[in-house]
Parts: structure tokens; sequence; C-alpha cells
């Protein structure tokens, strides 16, 4: 199936006709460390066959640089797969879409609303501060019982994501909230990981108990966005943009009657792309805000010291806001720290060759799967000094006054075409839910002891499995707020 005149592929593992490398892809490793693993015997890239689809895993950080910025432009397709597609309507929306105009235009209409909320009175920092405020409320009245702290944060993120999408938030005992919740784990569970449909487009036609499970998360996705997106449709007026929606809406009427069809505009392509900014702007940083207290309370030591800093530097008659990140710096290497160990997306989002190309020495056909394994850049031991360790101070100089890289191997937000687009708010978000928390509450693991497991759940999202823990009203802030 390859061409062979002259060319050089990456070492192929072992397949068979028809399932391709399958048997050898058999492992109870989560997919990113069995990708890691075989670096050892078939190199830093090499190839395999996924049924009938070649993909290539790509392990290391200058062949990835390649494929992602150098060739960036090679590389920046999405494969279409049964899973995805469902999610998006056929490549709907933005991170699931296809290379070319139509993934660029709504790109750009989302980074053009991101700048809407850079400069005026209700920006990021004010939406965020906002939600940290109820977050904390939240929080504190829990009295130091012992909680899972997952709903909290979710809904901290999707307020902040609402907000910027439509203008709007959820009260903390809305019902959306609760649903919204259950379908997206359901929806990270099953998607593009890789199971039977994905590889074998035809084993659809068979009943499939997770692909139902999908379709049905999808469906209540669709038609909770449809609600709100129908109730600020009445709102909309061209001549006051205030949202992702109102951006989108604008363009459609601009556009209206003068577009090829590949530009469209219709309620579909908006219900795609919001559909992707809600997702993403809500399952990542609450992820990540998840880790970061995980680790803490295993690191107390680490927890302290990011304490003592904002004890230091701020105090408590004020709270943090985003201008402290210089002086916060102990908790912007954890913060650092925490993307790397546990990257929110440690294969990224699959790319795909749009045109022949090549990595390194090899050839590589158009139409080919790319994974490009962050895990493993990550956690490259030529690279990092004893990866598998959790240590902060890797990313601080040795004064610790200044927050340094230690080595070029780590994106965790990728890096080209297709890189991020909410890397400003999540850093945002992240450094003010986690300074918010720190300067109030000291964490505690609850009376069992039980610690939270740190391996996690592979999928779309890396998630950490559900913990407890305890968030008591720290004493100084307590005093402080008595004298106040
Ligand atoms: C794509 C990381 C938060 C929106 C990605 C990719 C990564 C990533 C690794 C894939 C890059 C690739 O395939 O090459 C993260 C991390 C986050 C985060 C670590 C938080 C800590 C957010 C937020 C938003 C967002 C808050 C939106 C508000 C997107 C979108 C894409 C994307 C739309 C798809 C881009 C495309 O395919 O063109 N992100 N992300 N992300 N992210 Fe994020
Ligand atoms: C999260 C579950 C939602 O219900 C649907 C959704 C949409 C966009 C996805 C997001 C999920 C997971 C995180 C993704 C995001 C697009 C970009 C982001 C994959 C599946 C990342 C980190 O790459």
């Amino acid at each position: 199936k390859l061409g062979t005149l002259g060319k050089k592929y990456p070492t192929c593992l072992p397949h068979l006709p028809i399932l391709g490398s399958l048997p050898y892809l058999n492992s109870s490793d989560q997919a990113h460390i069995f990708f890691t693993k075989l670096k050892e015997k078939y190199g830093h890239i090499y190839a395999f066959w996924l049924g009938p689809s070649y993909s290539v895993v790509v392990n290391q950080f200058s062949l990835a640089k390649e494929v992602l910025l150098k060739k960036g432009k090679d590389f920046a397709s999405r494969p279409r797969m049964v899973t995805t597609d469902i999610l998006s309507g056929s490549g709907k929306g933005i991170a699931f879409s296809q290379y070319g105009p139509q993934w660029r235009m709504y790109r750009k209409l989302v980074q053009s609303t991101f700048s809407l909320f850079k400069d005026r009175s209700q920006n990021f920092e004010k939406i965020i501060c906002q939600e940290a405020t109820s977050l904390c409320k939240s929080l504190a009245a829990t009295q130091g019982q012992a909680m899972d702290p997952a709903m909290d944060f979710f809904l901290a993120s999707a307020n902040v994501i609402c907000q910027f999408c439509f203008s709007s938030s959820w009260k903390q005992d809305d019902k959306d909230i609760e649903v919204m919740m259950n379908f997206s784990d359901t929806i990270i569970k099953n998607l593009a990981k890789d199971s039977l449909v994905d590889i074998f487009p035809w084993a659809q036609l068979f009943p499939n108990k997770e692909l139902t499970q999908l379709k049905e998360s999808v469906m209540l996705r669709n038609k909770l966005l449809e609600k709100k997106l129908k109730i600020q449709k009445e709102k909309f007026n061209i001549d006051s943009v205030n949202n992702l929606l109102d951006t989108l809406l604008k363009a459609k009427v601009n556009h209206n009657g003068q577009v090829t069809q590949e530009l469209e505009i219709t309620d579909e392509h908006i219900l795609m792309t919001v559909g992707d900014i809600f997702g993403a702007g809500v399952e990542t940083t609450s992820s990540v805000v998840k880790w970061c207290i995980a680790y803490l309370l295993h690191y107390p030591q680490v927890k302290e010291k990011i304490q003592k800093e904002i004890d230091q530097k701020i105090g408590f008659s004020r709270t943090p806001v985003l201008s402290d990140r210089n002086q916060l710096l102990y908790l912007e290497s954890t913060i650092r720290e925490i993307l790397r160990i546990r990257p929110v997306a440690p294969l990224l989002i699959p790319h795909m060759a749009c045109a022949d190309s090549s990595i390194g020495e090899y050839t590589i056909p158009k139409g080919t799967r790319i994974y490009i394994n962050l895990w493993s850049i990550h956690h490259d031991p030529t690279e990092w000094d004893e990866p598998e360790k959790f240590k902060p101070e890797r990313f601080l100089d040795k004064n610790k006054e200044q927050l340094i890289m230690p080595t070029a191997s780590y994106f965790p937000f990728g890096c080209g075409p297709r890189v991020c687009i909410g890397e400003f708010l999540a850093r945002a978000e992240l450094f003010l839910f986690l300074s918010w928390i720190l300067q109030r509450f000291d964490l505690e693991v609850p009376d069992d002891g039980e610690l939270p497991s740190l391996e996690g759940e592979f999928g779309v999202v890396y998630q950490i499995v559900p913990f407890k823990l305890k968030f008591k009203l720290r004493k100084s802030w307590r005093e402080a707020q008595l004298s106040a």
C-alpha cells in the first residue's frame, strides 16, 4: 500500500492483512505509556497499521517540532473518525475539523472574540475573580468536611466560558450543570480512543454500547446548547457585539448571500464551534485544577511554600490579581510542572498529513495519522532530570528568583497552526483559582487518610480519578477577617 521506490519509511510494527498491527497493540498500559515503551524497541518515530489506516507515532521533541511548526501546514489536518464525527457533526467546529478555509474562519472568529475581552470593563480577570469568589464561598460552606471538589471546579470554569460564549452564567443548584458534567464525562470516555469503530468504521453497523452512549450524550449536549443559543439569539443586536455567539451571528449576517458553500455559517456550524469552546473551556481547566490539588495533597511541603509566598507577597488584605503572576513564582512553577507531568492531552489531538511530506529522513504519505506523544516528550530522561518526579523547582533558577525553561522539550498547549487557542484564558484561570484557594484554605486528606491516585485515566483529556479532601479555612485568614 505504500510506494517504496527510493523511499525510507519509519520502522513499522508487525502487521497482518485486515487487522493491521492490532494484535501487536494489545496492552494493559494506557496508550501514551504503551507508545512511550515502544520507543525502546522501535525508536523515536515508528509506524503501525490501525486496521486500514497508516499511523505514525512521534516520541521526541525535535521531530515533533518539525511536524507541528516547521512543516506545520503539511500536518495540520485531522483524521476523520466515527466518534469525532458524531461529536462535531461530521467535522464542523474547530478542534476536529479538517485543515482548510472553514476551519481557519471559525478559529479566527473565536480569536477575535478573545481580543474583545482583553480591553473592556467585563474582561477575563474580572469574570474569573467573580467566579473565584463564588468558588471560595462554596468551598467554605463545606466547613472542612471531606468532599469531592469536581462539581465546584466544573461550575467555576463553566461559568467563565459561559460569560465568554453567551454573557451569562449558571447558579450552583442549576440542574443543567449536573447534566453537563455527566454527558461531558461520557463523551471524554468514548471519544477518539481508537475503539473498534474508529479503526473499522463498518463496525458501527453492529450494536455497540459505547457508541450508543456517546450518541446519547452528544444529543444531550446539543440540546442544552441549542436551548442556550435560542435564548441568546433573541437578545442579539448587531451594533453591540459582546460575546462569541454575537461574533458568530454577526459574521453570519455579513456573510449571507455572498459566500461559497465552503464558508457557510449555519446554525449547526455555530453550535459546533460554541460546543468546542465550551467543552475545551470546561474540561481542561477544571481537570488541571483537580490535578494540582491532588499533587498538593501528596506534597504538602510544596503547598506550604506556595502559601508562604502568597502570605509574603499579597497578605490577607486583598485577593490575588493577574499581575501578581510575576510575584508568585512558586505557584507559577507548580502550574508549569503539573502541565508537564500530567499533560491535559498526552497525545494532543491526532493530526493528519494533508500533503505528501517527510519527518526527519522518513517519507510520510498524505493521509497518514500522526500521534504526537507529548507524554514521552515531557518525560524524556535525556531532556529532564528525574522526569518521573514532581519538582516545581525545575522551572526556577538557582536563586529561586526567576522562572526558567530547563529544556525545549515542553509544549503543553501544542504549537504551530493547531496550537491551543485558549492558553491565555486557561493560564489566567489556573493562576487565579489556585491562588485564591490557597490564600484561604488548607488542604487536608479525609479521615481515612486516603490520598488521590496520581495514575489518571487516558482519554482526549487525561483525567484524574475522583477523590475527596477537606478544605479548611486557614487560621491566619480567619484572624485577618476578624480584625478587618
Ligand atoms: C487544542 C491544550 C485549554 C481551546 C488544544 C491542543 C492542546 C491543548 C494540546 C491540541 C493541539 C494539537 O492538536 O496540536 C490545552 C491545555 C489547556 C487548554 C493544556 C488548559 C490547561 C483550552 C481552553 C480553550 C481551548 C480554555 C478555549 C477556551 C482549544 C481549541 C483547540 C485546542 C479550540 C483546537 C485547536 C485546533 O484544532 O485548531 N489545546 N488547552 N483550550 N484548544 Fe486547548
Ligand atoms: C469535552 C467534552 C465535551 O462535552 C465536548 C468536548 C469538546 C471539545 C474538546 C473537549 C470535549 C475535550 C478537550 C479538547 C476539546 C477541544 C480541544 C481540547 C479535546 C471532548 C484539547 C485539550 O485538545
